[in-house]
């Protein structure tokens, strides 16, 4: 039996993080955890280009861009969607959730979900460093395991 499995050996890794400013007091908190997972990695701080967009909606397309540039291994996607009162927050959702797994597959890159989905501001703020962890250390972290899955299999 053969088994393929990525390691998180991640030195000289490039990595592009997108990051929406709408919500930003709790997006600085998920890129804070997702930095702080790739220095302990050993990706290095010049490695990594930090890339702002107005909000989630906007990540796909500078995925893309991020992506087609070949200038990274990974694109790691960071930003909080807080249900509100009207139905918005099912289409930018839906369609932020689409675009990412759109733009991996178009690319055949790692392009990792690191999108906080929440109820509540107070959910939103577990999920970033309080008591559910930092989502976006995790995010970071199956980025590693994923640019080193897809060299082990080719
Ligand atoms: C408009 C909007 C709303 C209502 N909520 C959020 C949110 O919770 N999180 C987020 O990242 N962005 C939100 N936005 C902004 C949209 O993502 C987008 O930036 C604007 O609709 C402009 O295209």
């Amino acid at each position: 039996m053969k088994t393929i499995e990525g390691n998180l050996i991640s030195k000289g890794f490039r990595i592009a993080l997108i990051v929406s400013r709408f919500n930003e007091l709790i997006g600085k908190k998920l890129l804070d955890g997702a930095m702080d997972c790739l220095l302990r990695h050993e990706v290095k701080d010049d490695d990594i280009t930090v890339i702002w967009v107005p909000g989630a909606f906007e990540i796909p397309l500078i995925a893309k861009k991020a992506g087609l540039s070949g200038k990274y291994d990974a694109v790691i996607c960071l930003g909080v969607l807080i249900r509100g009162a009207t139905p918005h927050f099912e289409y930018i959702s839906g369609e932020v959730t689409k675009g990412i797994a759109l733009v991996g597959l178009e690319l055949n890159l790692p392009v990792i979900y690191g999108i906080l989905t929440t109820d509540s501001i107070e959910q939103a703020i577990e999920r970033a460093g309080a008591k559910a962890g930092n989502k976006g250390w995790n995010a970071a972290l199956a980025t590693l395991e994923m640019v080193n899955l897809l060299k082990e299999i080719n």
